[in-house]
């Protein structure tokens, strides 16, 4: 068994994927890797790498024995409609180069994630199932579809290790998401502990799929841990944990926070988030790979305002 690499690990999931593999599988069995130089010390190896660096990867993928490459780098739906080409070469390319290694026989697995952009106006709003509708309006959610076909092809045609997740909108609070429509989510409580106040982008009654990080972190190493013949789908799994508006995590919140404000100035985010589902249905990872979340609205908010509370204290 070979080393674990993450690309695009000071993102907002690498951040804290990188703690808890480090835990898991031990500090130098997990390299990590950014094309921004870290700002403060991450415990143990990192590089500085360009996901689009092929003979840069293939390099570092020799010379440290990496058998496993969890890519992560990516531009997120809201930035990627500022520059829908920049988005489509940084999300299509890094996963073809990821993807080749895999097929020349360099790495041996491969995770890959993707997301409910998706899904589309026309896809049903709730429970919106694993094989419905895809017909995704943002170049972010037609760069991840398909992301998942070609991973569901190498797959098929090279016999490739890839496994894949659709995550949801990611609430955490050890790290910033950057380019996001379900940004607001963590913005919110960062802006309720400084100032009991909060001007959310979205409407208020904008409906979304959410998950807490632990969840998603447990997700990742989950189906990358399960036995090849458990994966039955080599696209992309549906997991689903929350749903709630804008307006239903401002109430939670308000429990915790006295005094806390809501206003709402909706954007073009609002229209993104509006071609989403509401809900989605993740029974067949549940049924594939024993998914299961461990979040409720309230542990959520909980979690999050006792996280940002601590950092503003450290
Ligand atoms: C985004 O908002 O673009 C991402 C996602 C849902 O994939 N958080």
């Amino acid at each position: 068994m070979g080393k674990k690499l993450v690309i695009g690990a000071l993102g907002q999931v690498g951040t804290e994927l990188i703690q808890t593999m480090r835990l898991r599988y031990g500090v130098d069995e997990v390299i990590a890797s950014d094309i921004r130089l870290r700002a403060e010390p991450l415990d143990g190896p990192f590089l500085v790498l360009n996901a689009l660096n092929e003979e840069a990867l293939r390099a570092t993928v020799k010379e440290m024995g990496i058998s496993e490459v969890y890519l992560m780098a990516a531009m997120l739906s809201a930035t990627a409609e500022q520059m829908p080409d920049k988005a489509w070469d940084l999300n299509m390319k890094s996963l073809f180069i990821v993807l080749d290694m895999a097929k020349d026989g360099l790495i041996e697995k491969v995770f890959w994630p993707s997301t409910i952009a998706v899904f589309g106006p026309n896809s049903e709003k709730r429970n919106s199932p694993q094989h419905g509708t895809l017909e995704p309006t943002t170049v972010y959610g037609i760069s991840k579809l398909a992301g998942e076909q070609w991973c569901a092809y190498y797959h098929r045609r090279y016999g490739v290790d890839v496994r894949s997740l659709r995550y949801p909108g990611l609430i955490g609070y050890k790290s910033m998401p950057g380019g996001g429509t379900t940004d607001y989510a963590v913005e919110i409580f960062h802006k309720a502990i400084e100032e009991a106040k909060y001007t959310c982008f979205l409407s208020e009654q904008r409906t979304l799929p959410m998950m807490y990080m632990d969840d998603a972190i447990k997700a990742t190493i989950d189906i990358m841990e399960a036995p090849a013949e458990q994966i039955k789908l080599r696209t992309s799994y549906n997991i689903s944990s929350l749903s709630f508006s804008p307006e239903e995590l401002a109430a939670e919140i308000s429990k915790v926070v006295a005094g806390f404000q809501i206003d709402y100035a909706p954007d073009f985010r609002d229209s993104i988030a509006a071609s989403w589902p509401e809900s989605i249905d993740d029974s067949s990872a549940k049924t594939d790979w024993a998914w299961k979340s461990d979040f409720n609205l309230q542990k959520l908010v909980r979690t999050m305002i006792d996280g940002v509370c601590s950092l503003k204290n450290a």
